[in-house]
């Protein structure tokens, strides 16, 4: 069984990125300055993680955080001094703006996060989009795409209110996966998260 060993020892590692707690992780913090957002693009790096803006511009301006995809998060105008805080449950790339300030852009990155997992004879590739079930009356749902060994591209896997989905890895090579957002209010879709590899080695 000695074929086995580098698998279960990949499956280990991803499975301690899996359960580090995002609960006890610091927020990560962007400043508001005029007129930008900094840093403006941020790749998180587990779910779960908190982001904090803070206006610290001098002298005072009111801005705001408003996400793109429909009602996801907006802050209040913020004074200088002033705080927005949002914690990144699901995998995606959301972008927002200010509403008053229409050069300043910003996107925040969450990743997908899955596990290789040998089960006897097979091994199973876990896949979690989010850390949140969502309810029949939320108004997102998750949109998991995946492309596997030997496909073309990409195409949507799932489309649902379930944050963790499963396959079977038969063929030998690389799965890849990202994972999106929709608003099934308005029918519109976050950018979708940085691409997850997984390498399947029989
Ligand atoms: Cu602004």
């Amino acid at each position: 069984m000695s074929r086995a060993a580098p698998r279960a020892i990949l499956a280990a590692l991803v499975a301690l990125a899996l359960t580090a707690s995002p609960v006890a992780a610091a927020p990560v913090d962007v400043a508001i300055r005029s007129i930008s957002y900094d840093p403006s693009a941020v790749n998180l790096a587990t779910q779960g993680r908190v982001v904090r803006w803070t206006n610290v511009t001098m002298p005072n301006r009111a801005h705001d955080v408003v996400s793109s995809l429909p009602a996801y998060f907006a802050s209040e105008l913020l004074a200088s001094g002033e705080t927005f805080s949002f914690q990144f449950r699901s995998a995606g790339t959301f972008t927002y703006i200010c509403s008053i300030h229409d050069v300043m852009l910003g996107a925040i990155s969450v990743p997908v996060a899955g596990t290789l997992e040998a089960v006897g004879d097979r091994t199973y590739i876990r896949i979690r989009a989010g850390t949140v079930l969502f309810r029949r009356e939320d108004r997102y749902r998750y949109v998991l795409l995946r492309r596997g060994p030997g496909d073309p591209a990409f195409r949507v896997w799932r489309i649902g209110r379930g944050n963790e989905a499963t396959m079977e890895a038969r063929l030998a090579g690389e799965y890849r996966f990202k994972v999106r957002l929709k608003d099934r209010i308005e029918k519109r879709p976050s950018a979708d998260s940085p691409m997850l590899t997984l390498v399947y080695q029989p």
